[in-house]
């Protein structure tokens, strides 16, 4: 090939990809060679190029469109035989895995740091997925990461940028690149699953939403599907065009950062419905008028009522939550007598459930909710089930939540979490609880009683691997539930996650105020841990 070079590169220190892909300052990013490196490293270790098929969009992030010409380029002096990418450089992560499922290519990239912020002072992000559609599995993350140590140089094709603004067909050397619209496919996807023409009802019959795309990805996707398709007004969705710093916030859907759509729905003449969705659109969060889901009953109401909705009509085969998700999933599980998995914390452990057709619904407490029509979470498509089985049940949010705990108990659930704190005290925090694990069971902690305590242990049912020291989990008699762990997607210092959960049933208390209902765990939490020595912060910077 003409104009192909091979540059020579040392090994940068740790590129080794977190809970969802590799996550960085954009300096970092940025410096020379890095995301070369890391491209190379990821072409390495899925066995080369030569005559594959891969996809290729991010959440037009600061740096996006960028790095999205520089992995053309090396692509293409790898023999990559087509790249399919979205126009702009834009694709919703959902999308892109839609995308490698429907095209059969054999994998895609993703630029994305998800929630993260995003800015030349902020997070950049990659993330390669595999040819289910699905965030690569640890087995491939580790052999990425291998090939970033050993790695001497990467190849790349010295030749002008692409025009990514127009649809349709170009090549580079000699790879072909199809440029599509982003939304097209993906919104195909949404008429096979859903009742377009319920909830076209509904909002024609006055049910109003107040959609936040949070200056990132999905705005594109929103308009087109809730405004033009469904019929919702123009201005339903907000911050609906992607700017490469999300205006400046956390494109992270929950109720600090996504403050001014809570705003709204807890004023007077509120909106019916509310939901906003996160940076690369595979999360999302539930609102109704005066109400707040939170997702892990977001994932138990979803799975108790997707068979009024056509693409479930036939039931689920079961469903998987993230170890920390609240058991309020479980209870519907055993209601439908399917299974419940519980999986580490990341989409990546759901993937062969999915694939093996065990499970059809999977959440995560972290406002993630998807099912087995990608392989990821899928803000839009959660968006768009509430709304179908709203448009058959005719009811409110509220009242949907009501029926629920009255049916089931209500879990009560918060995440607390201390940003940025010191790594070396935050790993010495959760060393100490390892170390205690064996004597707390049969101990006394603000009145409740430790029934067990370990260190979370993954075995994948279908491949039968292993993930170790997944979360730190402390259960109470009565089922009340502590869990900590630290982040994997951060890029400052360390972020220590406390889980919290308390189940009740008795009908006189589904109606508490979470941070209170959940006072004696959240105490419990401190007294085992000493969370203020550890991070020196005497309360959490985000409660959600
Ligand atoms: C967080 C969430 C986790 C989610 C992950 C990626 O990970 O807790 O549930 O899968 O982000 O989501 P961590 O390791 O920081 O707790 V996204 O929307 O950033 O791709
Ligand atoms: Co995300």
């Amino acid at each position: 090939m003409k104009n192909l070079t091979t540059v020579p590169t040392t090994p940068f220190d740790g590129q080794k990809p977190g809970t969802s892909g590799l996550r960085k300052k954009t300096v970092e990013f940025m410096q020379p060679d890095y995301l070369n490196s890391f491209t190379q490293a990821t072409f390495n270790a899925i066995g080369g190029l030569a005559g594959k098929t891969l996809v290729l969009g991010g959440d037009g992030r600061y740096f996006n469109a960028a790095a999205a010409q520089v992995i053309l380029k090396m692509a293409a002096a790898n023999g990559l035989q087509k790249m399919i990418v979205g126009q702009n450089a834009l694709l919703s992560t959902p999308a892109a895995s839609n995308l490698i499922r429907k095209y059969q290519a054999d994998g895609g990239i993703i630029l994305s740091a998800s929630h993260n912020p995003g800015g030349p002072d902020e997070d950049f992000g990659m993330k390669f997925n595999t040819a289910n559609g699905g965030p690569a599995p640890e087995s491939v993350t580790e052999r990425i990461y291998s090939e970033t140590r050993s790695l001497t140089a990467y190849r790349i094709l010295q030749s002008p940028d692409v025009d990514l603004s127009a649809l349709g067909t170009r090549t580079m050397g000699d790879m072909e690149i199809a440029i599509i619209d982003p939304v097209s496919d993906y919104h195909a996807l949404m008429h096979q699953l859903f009742d377009f023409d319920a909830i076209r009802g509904l909002i024609a019959g006055g049910f109003t939403l107040a959609i936040d795309a949070m200056h990132a990805v999905t705005g594109p996707y929103a308009r087109a599907i809730i405004e033009t398709d469904l019929g919702a007004p123009t201005g339903t969705i907000r911050n609906a065009v992607p700017l490469a710093d999300f205006g400046g916030g956390h494109p992270d859907p929950n109720p600090v950062w996504a403050k001014d759509l809570m705003t709204i729905l807890f004023a007077a003449g509120a909106p019916d419905f509310g939901a906003a969705m996160d940076g690369d659109g595979d999360r999302n969060m539930i609102l109704g008028a005066a109400t707040y889901v939170t997702p892990s009953d977001s994932l138990a109401v979803l799975a108790a009522n997707a068979h009024l909705v056509p693409g479930y009509a036939a039931g689920l085969a079961g469903i998987a939550r993230s170890m920390p998700t609240s058991r309020a999933a479980d209870r519907v599980a055993e209601k439908l007598a399917i299974e419940c998995y519980e999986t580490p914390t990341g989409w990546k452990f759901f993937g062969n459930l999915l694939d093996a057709g065990r499970a059809t619904l999977c959440g995560e407490e972290s406002a993630g909710t998807g099912s087995d029509h990608v392989r990821e979470k899928d803000g839009l498509w959660a968006i768009l089930l509430w709304l179908n089985i709203i448009a058959v049940r005719q009811q409110s949010v509220a009242q949907i939540m009501t029926d629920h705990w009255t049916e089931y108990g209500r879990n009560y659930y918060s995440r607390h979490d201390y940003e940025g704190v010191d790594a070396a005290q935050a790993h010495a925090m959760i060393s100490e609880m390892r170390d205690r694990l064996d004597s707390l069971p049969g101990t006394g902690v603000e009145g409740m009683t430790v029934q067990s305590a370990d260190d979370f242990c993954y075995t994948d049912p279908i491949d039968g691997s292993e993930a170790a020291n997944q979360g730190v989990r402390i259960v109470f008699d009565g089922g009340s539930r502590i869990v900590y762990r630290l982040s994997g997607t951060g890029t400052v210092g360390a972020t220590l996650r406390v889980y919290l959960e308390r189940y009740e049933n008795d009908p006189a208390l589904l109606h508490e105020e979470p941070q209170r209902a959940l006072q004696s765990i959240i105490k419990a939490a401190e007294t085992l841990a000493h969370i203020q020595k550890f991070t020196a912060r005497n309360a959490p910077d985000v409660r959600t």
